[in-house]
């Protein structure tokens, strides 16, 4: 009922492989008729008696029309990605003959898959949970070692053993509890209070370090944009420059050289930082383009993560890095000070100088001075210091929702503990808290919900 609401008992088809040219596409179908539709079209061998894990070379035909040579791989359920019979069709990489043969399968009786399909179909099938489903969609978009190990992680599954283990040793309790329910008149207690309480401080614990985790989760994800601000000529472009080791940037000792902001990837350690070097801020100036300039640079500061605030050597005295200070700590924002071209000055001089600034860095953007530990201090910035490997880091923001819901309920069984409620609320509140918990792995759900999270991967995965 539910397969035939879903629309699964088709076949599906897709190229899986990246539309365009490439040495070879690949063209994937799943479903119980897959075998037997490209058999129709592959006269070279008869398919339907071949074991699964075999590859056959042969030629794709429609009609008597050639249209590849190519190799099929045969995958029969249950042992295969989506559970279901999937084949493979390995053909030259011209997107001419990848779209003939797509077609042709389409016209033998496949369906062409939506997006996510095939994933959401070995969901379906039991092969993977949600949250590895939704791994492998991260997976396929990492772009940093630390992206690529959070969504492996996820994907073979470390995440979703651990709620589950929480989730039956809940449901234990709630059977304990339920089962008091039918004795009421007898005032008995199955379920051990004491250790009640225990599981929910336990799973309390987990869940506050997995919600914990999720700014880190997300800085992994989506990175961190670092503005570069300060007044004109500071040194801005210089420092985002060698930040890249690239000449990015314009850079000369006019003030006012920058006028429009410039963005720029930079890999920390696997973490993927948006650096913004951006106008260099003044009073309007008669130069309408000029504060057209400063006001982005304005509006970047306001949207950014972190602040990297310069100040030349040369030029500056403690009240003004103090009242930027004042003003950076007002907006409660990261940022770091800094007073750039030290190789023009007496660095011991300058410490001693400076030393009510205590947090104030020195570098020399042009000398390449101090730029290491400024990329240190970037990193463990956002890292504070977490394993980007080692500990469970959750980069989704549905399941932090779910968790957060999780959480609230926790609290809300703890209390009704605490004040003695009658058993049938009580017993409200941990299926409550089950259903979020079976909501992350997808134990709990529904097809609207489903057919979402899956609508955001590619199409052929
Ligand atoms: N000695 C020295 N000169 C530097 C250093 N960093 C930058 N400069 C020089 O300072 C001048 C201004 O540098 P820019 O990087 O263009 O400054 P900016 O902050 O981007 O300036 P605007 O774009 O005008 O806001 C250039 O002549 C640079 O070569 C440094 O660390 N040491
Ligand atoms: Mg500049």
């Amino acid at each position: 009922m539910l397969s035939k609401l879903l629309g699964w008992q088709d076949t599906i088809v897709a190229l899986a492989t990246p539309p365009g040219v490439g040495a070879i596409g690949v063209i994937r179908v799943s479903g119980s008729r897959s075998i037997n539709i490209v058999d129709e079209l592959f006269p070279s061998k008869n398919l339907t008696i071949q074991f699964s894990h075999t590859l056959h070379v042969g030629t794709i035909r429609e009609d008597n029309n050639l249209l590849d040579e190519v190799v099929i791989s045969i995958f029969k359920n249950p042992k295969s990605y989506t559970g279901e019979d999937v084949i493979e069709i390995s053909c030259h990489g011209s997107p001419y003959v990848q779209e003939q043969v797509l077609k042709a399968v389409i016209r033998k009786g496949a369906r062409l898959a939506r997006p996510g399909e095939f994933t959401q179909r070995a969901f379906l099938n039991g092969k993977l949970d949600l949250t590895q489903a939704e791994a492998v969609g991260d997976l396929i978009l990492s772009n940093t070692a630390a992206s690529q190990k959070a969504a492996l992680h996820n994907m073979r599954g470390q995440f979703s053993l651990v709620l589950k283990n929480l989730r039956d040793q809940l449901i234990q309790f709630s059977s304990l509890i339920e089962l008091e329910l039918d004795f009421s008149e007898e005032d008995v207690e199955f379920a051990d209070r004491k250790k009640f309480f225990e599981l929910l401080d336990q799973l309390s614990a987990v869940t506050r370090q997995l919600l914990d985790s999720f700014a880190l989760g997300n800085v992994i994800k989506n990175g961190v944009s670092v503005v570069i601000a300060g007044k004109p000529n500071a040194g801005k472009s210089t420092l985002l420059n060698t930040l890249l080791n690239d000449s990015r940037a314009i850079v000369s000792d006019i003030a006012g050289t920058t006028r429009d902001t410039i963005e720029e990837i930079l890999n920390i350690e696997g973490i993927l930082f948006r650096v913004i070097d951006t106008a260099g801020i003044r009073e309007p100036t008669s130069d309408i383009i000029e504060n057209m300039g400063v006001a982005k640079s304005l509006k970047k500061i306001e949207e950014s993560d972190i602040i990297l605030y310069l100040f030349d050597a040369g030029f500056i005295g403690i009240p003004e890095i103090e009242k930027i200070s004042r003003e950076l700590k007002g907006r409660n924002k990261k940022f770091i000070l800094i007073i750039n071209k030290s190789d023009v000055v007496n660095i011991s001089e300058a410490r001693e100088k400076y030393k009510s600034i205590p947090e104030i860095i020195f570098i020399s953007a042009k000398e390449n001075i101090g730029i290491s530990e400024l990329k240190q201090m970037l990193f463990s910035s956002v890292t504070r210091q977490q394993s980007l490997t080692e500990n469970m880091v959750i980069t989704n923001s549905r399941h932090y929702e779910a968790l957060q819901q999780v959480q609230k309920s926790l609290t809300d069984i703890k209390e009704g503990l605490h004040n003695n409620i009658y058993i049938d609320l009580l017993s409200l509140d941990i299926r409550k808290c089950l259903h979020h918990l079976g909501e992350i792995t997808g134990e709990v759900t529904n097809e609207d919900r489903l057919d979402y999270i899956f609508s955001k991967f590619c199409i052929g995965k």
